[in-house]
């Protein structure tokens, strides 16, 4: 994965702005004695924001930019002067982004439209300054409001590919080769297991001008849920998918037993997986005679729409792209919400070595925050 341009999973170090502290400050004019306190207030400290775009692809850009600290606010000053707000950090990241707790997994917020923006932590608010604590009894308040403190996260961010159609098949079942077919995608091919070691996605051309995207997963094999093989984490990119387009090879002993084997490793991973819609595409069949293919046909997982296909000699192409279309349009196949579970904090250690935070520097005197009341943002 190191070489990889694509990276569908980061982990960063966030921190939000301090608020500014209020000012202590009284008017000082000539002729006007005792002029009163005019201490302003302080500036919001930067939020940091997620913001989704619709042209990232992956996550890379975030690979080394692993800690995003936002400006803090300014104090408030004198005649009632409100401090600057601290910068806002805004962390552009690909359309299907899902940020988690990186301490506890929990799932924090997803980002699923292009241009959409969710405050992930938020600046401190700045403290009122003493004009704000004048009274009849207390014309001289010789305080102000701190600022709220900086809030700090480690974020895991995690992308889940945003296509219509997901490959899903034993290794060398042909998957990469299909996308190479059908779309403008170069994925690597090669005849043995685990050629794709991240995602590939293809845009497919379809007829008067439309067209769909395709996802290419790394291959499944059986006990892939416990680890074996690459594992299951890369079906996160198809949870997304409107349909899931098996592929087993003609050429295969047993059909049934490998579709079968397929979909109890993508049960073991999130059932609402088998809650979708399902083609099932046999290929390599430019590898089996008419007598052959009979046989085939004969070994079929029933409930199960198949298109015979080749790759090779382009049989059946054409239908599967139709039969895709016609899915991906049927309203009832359309993702509108998935649900995320938590990640595993063992699963977190595993993708990731652990990052080296760099200590926060501590500038002001820490504060008594218990003898002060915070009144409402207005
Ligand atoms: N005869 C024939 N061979 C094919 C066809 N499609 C793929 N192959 C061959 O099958 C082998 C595996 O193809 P890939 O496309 O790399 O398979 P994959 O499913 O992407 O495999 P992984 O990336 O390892 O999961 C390659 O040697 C391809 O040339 C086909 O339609 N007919
Ligand atoms: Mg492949």
């Amino acid at each position: 994965m190191a070489e990889s341009n694509f990276v569908d999973y980061v982990k960063i170090f966030c921190r939000s702005g301090k608020g500014g502290p209020g000012s202590t400050h009284f008017h000082r004019e000539k002729y006007i004695p005792k002029g009163g306190p005019d201490g302003g207030d302080g500036g919001r400290g930067g939020h940091v924001i997620l913001k989704a775009n619709k042209n990232l692809w992956t996550l890379i850009h975030l690979k080394y930019a692993r800690h995003i600290y936002a400006g803090h606010g300014e104090g408030g000053s004198r005649s009632r002067s409100f401090g600057k707000d601290g910068k806002d950090q805004i962390i552009e990241v690909p359309v299907g982004t899902v940020a988690y707790d990186g301490e506890t997994g929990e799932f924090l917020c997803e980002l699923a439209e292009h241009d959409q923006k969710i405050i992930l932590l938020k600046g401190g608010r700045g403290g009122q300054g003493n004009w704000h604590f004048r009274s009849p009894t207390n014309q001289a308040p010789h305080y102000a409001q701190p600022g709220e403190p900086v809030i700090e996260k480690t974020v895991v961010l995690e992308l889940k590919v945003l296509a219509d159609v997901g490959l899903v098949g034993f290794p060398n079942a042909g998957k990469s080769t299909l996308l190479s077919v059908i779309s403008a995608a170069k994925p690597e091919i090669a005849n043995y297991p685990f050629t794709t070691l991240v995602p590939n996605l293809g845009i497919v051309p379809y007829r008067d001008n439309r067209s769909f995207c395709m996802a290419d997963i790394p291959g499944i094999i059986e006990g892939a849920h416990e680890g074996k093989g690459l594992g299951l984490r890369f079906l996160r990119h198809i949870e997304r998918n409107a349909i899931l387009l098996f592929m087993v090879p003609a050429d295969c002993d047993d059909i049934k037993k490998e579709f079968d084997i397929l979909l109890n490793e993508l049960g073991q991973y999130n059932p609402e997986l088998l809650d979708k819609q399902r083609i099932l595409a046999i290929s390599k069949c430019d590898m089996l005679d008419d007598e052959l293919m009979a046989d085939v046909k004969n070994k079929l997982p029933d409930n199960i729409q198949t298109v015979f296909i080749s790759s090779v000699s382009g049989l059946g192409l054409m239908d599967l792209k139709d039969v895709l279309w016609e899915e991906i349009n049927k309203e009832e196949n359309r993702v509108m919400t998935i649900s995320h579970r938590a990640i595993e904090i063992t699963q977190i250690e595993k993708e990731e070595e652990p990052v080296d935070l760099e200590p926060v520097e501590e500038e002001d005197e820490p504060l008594d925050y218990d003898e002060l009341d915070w009144e409402d943002e207005k």
